[in-house]
């Protein structure tokens, strides 16, 4: 009797033990492989709400209560994604002589960060719709959906984003105000190209940090319109080619290779050109330029009061909004 209760209590322990070791993987199990942090999903109708935001003040034209009220909008835009908000005010001449307060918005992102990373718009819009098809109209202002608030809505969508998901760098987001005041293109000033980016050109001499750096910056110009494209406009492929690479690139490999294409494009004295000047950040531009357009240039309703909220389409802003997080959430 007693062998068998034994007998049992071993079976009863030999087979616990049996089951415990059968629990226990021999080997460990397979890790999945490293992933890297998910890249935000850019919001597109996010970002064109916040183009229309800035075409409901109206045309947003240095010295008028609509660009003040816009500049109050954007600052508590930002104010809602990081604490570090700037205003950058004071005052700049025009080509006429017309003193323009400027106002330069500018967010910052883990400013604590040594590495950064500018991303830049402009949030004026023109005074004169000097390209207007009409001649009656050429003294109008212009509303500027595209040129002027499809960047800026872009980089507040931008903007959102990094508040949600942190990111590896420092990043700069700066609204340049008083880009789009150049001369008239009939009036008789020999510009001076210099006459354009006024807010961009106080900046780069007078940046927000001083001794202010960052490893590259991007530039949005006109970045809104139904099938853009965005050759390699060529001050761009001049100061930062490998910038234009790296942008480029992330782009095909997502998918928008038709937007972003090798191609060289016209040199255009935009921001960028006093940011890799003066501060020497080099910094391209992602602008539409099309040569077979009705002006030459740019997109068919540059600098006419077409450039209206539908001209927008907010799936050109998923594309270069995309292209951007995919950048920035690369970078180590
Ligand atoms: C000139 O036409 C000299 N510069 C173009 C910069 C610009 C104007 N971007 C938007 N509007
Ligand atoms: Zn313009």
């Amino acid at each position: 009797m007693n062998k068998l209760l034994y007998l049992a209590f071993s079976v009863i322990i030999l087979f616990g033990i049996g089951c415990k070791k059968k629990e226990k993987p021999s080997t460990p199990m397979p890790q999945p492989v490293e992933e890297k942090t998910a890249v935000p999903v850019f919001n597109a109708d996010s970002a064109f709400h916040y183009v229309k935001a800035q075409v409901d003040f109206g045309p947003r034209i240095p010295n008028t209560e609509e660009h003040r009220a816009c500049a109050r909008f954007l600052a508590g835009k930002m104010r809602q994604y990081t604490p570090n908000v700037t205003e950058q005010q004071g005052k700049v001449r025009a080509y006429d002589g017309t003193v323009l307060n400027f106002n330069n918005i500018i967010a910052s992102f883990r400013p604590d960060l040594k590495a950064r990373i500018l991303l830049c718009a402009h949030w004026d819009s023109r005074h004169v719709a000097d390209h207007d098809p009409d001649p009656a109209l050429r003294r109008s202002p212009v509303t500027g959906a595209n040129d002027g608030a499809s960047g800026v809505g872009i980089l507040i969508e931008v903007a959102r984003q990094l508040s949600k998901v942190s990111p590896a760098v420092g990043i700069d987001i700066i609204f340049f105000d008083a880009e789009d005041y150049g001369p008239p293109e009939d009036s008789q000033i020999q510009s001076g190209n210099d006459y354009w980016g006024l807010g961009s050109q106080y900046w780069a001499n007078n940046p927000h940090v001083a001794d202010y750096t960052a490893r590259f910056g991007i530039l949005l110009d006109m970045v809104g319109a139904a099938d853009a494209r965005f050759p390699r406009e060529a001050f761009s492929s001049y100061y930062a080619p490998d910038i234009l690479d790296k942008v480029w690139n992330k782009a095909h490999q997502i998918g928008y290779g038709e937007f972003f294409i090798h191609e060289e494009g016209a040199l255009i004295n935009d921001d960028h050109y006093y940011i890799n000047k003066i501060r020497r950040i080099p910094t391209i531009d992602i602008i539409h330029l099309d040569p077979n357009s009705v002006n030459g240039s740019f997109f068919d309703y540059w600098h006419t009061t077409g450039d209206t909220l539908d001209k927008i389409d907010p799936y050109t802003l998923k594309v270069v909004g995309q292209t951007l997080l995919e950048v920035i959430y690369a970078e180590g």
